[in-house]
Formats: C-alpha cells, sequence, structure tokens
C-alpha cells in the first residue's frame, strides 16, 4: 500500500516511490513523464546531461535532496543542503529557439508559482534570479550541449531554497538569500511544491515552443524587477555597462540606456540593481 505524503517525504532512499509520488496527477504534455530522485549527487545538472547524453526523452527530471558540488554560472557556488529544491529538467527545444529564452522562462515559471501556490511576491532579476525583496530565493542553470552551433539537449538546473534554515547556508550569504520556510515560518510539502513547479514550466515550455511566446514575454516584463531600474552590468570579458534597465529584446537580451544616452542591449552578463524601486507588490 501506499504510504502518505508526509511520510514520503522521508523517503529519499526510496528514489521509485518518491518519484511516482511526484509524477501522480502531473498531466504535464513534455516535463515530468520520467521523474529520478537521488539522495545525493554533485549536481543534478551533471546527472541530467549525462541521461541526455545516453538518450533519455524530453521532459526528464532529476532531483535531489542534497548536491555536493551545486554550481552557478561561472563555475560559482551553489549551495545545496538538505531542504531544497536541486533539479534539472533535459529539454530538447527546435534548433531555432534561442536557448537564452530557456533561463527567462524557468525563472518566471518559479515565480509564478511561488505568487500563485505560495502568496510569495516573488520577482526576476534578469537573467536567471529570483527574488523576494532583494534576498535570492531561487537561481537558474541554463546549459546546453551543442553540435557545431546546433543544440543537441539543454539542461535547465533550478535551485530553490525551500524548507531551509538560514544557518545551513554560509554566513556570507544569510543576509542575501532567503527560504520559503522563512517567510511562510513553516515546512511546505516538498512532493507539492515540484509538482506545482513541473505543471508550471510545462505550461511556460508549451507557450515557448508554440504560438504563445509574446504573452510569455509579457508576463516576464511584468514580474522583471529589473526593468526600470538602474543596474550595473558586468558582461562576459569584464567589460561593465551602467545606466537604467529599459526592457528585454526578442532574444531575451536587456536593453539598457546607458548613461550618456545610448541603447545597449547585452546579451550576458550579471547584473547589479544599483538603485532598487518598489514595485511588483502581489495584489
Ligand atoms: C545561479 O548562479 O543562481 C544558478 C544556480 C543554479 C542551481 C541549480 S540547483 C540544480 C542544478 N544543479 C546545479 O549544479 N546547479 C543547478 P549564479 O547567478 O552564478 O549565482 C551564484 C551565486 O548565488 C553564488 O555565488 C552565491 O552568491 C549565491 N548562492 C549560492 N547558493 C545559494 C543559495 N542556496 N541561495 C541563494 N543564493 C545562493
Amino acid at each position: 500500500m501506499r504510504s502518505g505524503s508526509s511520510s514520503l517525504e522521508n523517503q529519499w532512499n526510496s528514489d521509485p516511490i518518491l518519484a511516482r509520488a511526484i509524477k501522480q496527477g502531473l498531466n504535464a504534455r513534455t516535463i515530468g513523464h520520467s521523474v529520478i530522485c537521488l539522495r545525493e549527487t554533485t549536481s543534478t545538472n551533471d546527472e541530467a546531461k549525462k541521461l541526455a547524453a545516453d538518450g533519455a526523452a524530453e521532459g526528464t527530471v532529476v532531483l535531489a535532496k542534497i548536491q555536493t558540488a551545486g554550481r552557478g554560472r561561472l563555475g560559482r557556488e551553489w549551495y545545496s543542503p538538505e531542504g531544497g529544491v536541486w533539479m534539472s529538467v533535459v529539454l530538447k527545444p527546435d534548433p531555432d529557439r534561442i536557448i537564452q529564452k530557456i533561463t527567462l522562462l524557468t525563472g518566471l515559471s518559479v515565480a509564478r508559482t511561488l505568487r500563485t501556490f505560495y502568496d510569495i511576491n516573488a520577482v526576476l532579476k534578469w537573467p536567471n534570479d529570483v527574488l523576494v525583496g532583494d534576498k535570492k530565493i531561487s537561481g537558474i542553470l541554463t546549459e546546453g550541449t551543442f553540435e557545431g552551433e546546433v543544440p543537441l539537449y539543454v539542461v535547465v538546473g533550478i535551485g530553490l531554497n525551500a524548507n531551509m534554515e538560514p544557518e545551513s547556508l554560509p554566513k556570507t550569504l544569510r543576509l542575501e538569500a532567503v527560504s520559503m520556510k522563512a517567510l511562510l515560518q513553516k515546512e511546505v510539502s516538498i512532493i507539492e511544491l515540484v509538482r506545482r513547479l513541473l505543471k508550471t514550466l510545462d505550461q511556460d515550455y508549451q507557450s515557448f515552443k508554440g504560438s504563445k511566446e509574446e504573452e510569455l514575454w509579457n508576463q516576464y516584463k511584468k514580474l522583471c524587477a529589473t526593468i526600470g531600474t538602474d543596474v550595473r552590468v558586468e558582461v562576459d570579458e569584464g567589460e561593465v555597462y551602467e545606466g537604467r534597465a529599459e526592457g528585454i529584446s526578442p532574444e531575451g537580451g536587456l536593453i539598457l540606456r546607458t548613461e550618456d544616452g545610448y541603447n545597449v542591449t547585452i546579451l550576458s552578463g550579471d547584473c547589479i540593481h544599483t538603485r532598487t524601486k518598489k514595485k511588483h507588490e502581489k495584489e
């Protein structure tokens, strides 16, 4: 007989049971038809890449209770103690789709899940952060494997601070990071959270693949705290741009109006909000 959901929360060792519980009632078109739950791994992105290289279908999900070498962009460390959602999804978008936009849409799915189901006032910081106030609750890492210019598959990793205690992060991060548990003053069901997240991501991914892309980016822009804010963006080569973020380009880049009045589009970089504003309060 299947056990109740609360006891399942403690059964990460019994991977298939947990995976089945997550898949139950998911009804997703693409994402989550196959879910793999691991107790511990280096990085779920690495696991998902291995599975994709071995031919795993689009929508395969890998989830780990603990990551021992979770990473962010540019090799930065992502702290992944017990209590968070550390998860990666294998995607195989059409070759004409811009992969950079998968980071944006996944961030949107995380923010939408937090707002819709948990009443958490999550906003987006371009390109890959989900914030509550000015604290980071989630980060996205998208990695593509290419043959020449053509993407063979893309792995999108989601790190979401769910049931973590502030003490489980290093001291230096405690002022910059926040968890759902700290905001809600209670633990959430990881199974339910993952299911909601996968469902929302599936909806947003269908919009991305189909004819509803514009609607998706309109939603993104509404929730993007970066737009309208003064920012400092460091691009890969160490080049720095400062100015007012004015919008998102069709390729998913940030449109910046520099102090000397030029418009530049930045496709990727590290963005700091230098002057924050209060908006996006949840209605
Ligand atoms: C990110 O990078 O924000 C992407 C994080 C993606 C993590 C997921 S977990 C599942 C999958 N498997 C992986 O190995 N990775 C993905 P970036 O924008 O570079 O931000 C990294 C910075 O975020 C670090 O330098 C810290 O300042 C901060 N940070 C690290 N751990 C954090 C945490 N748990 N919560 C909030 N901030 C954190």
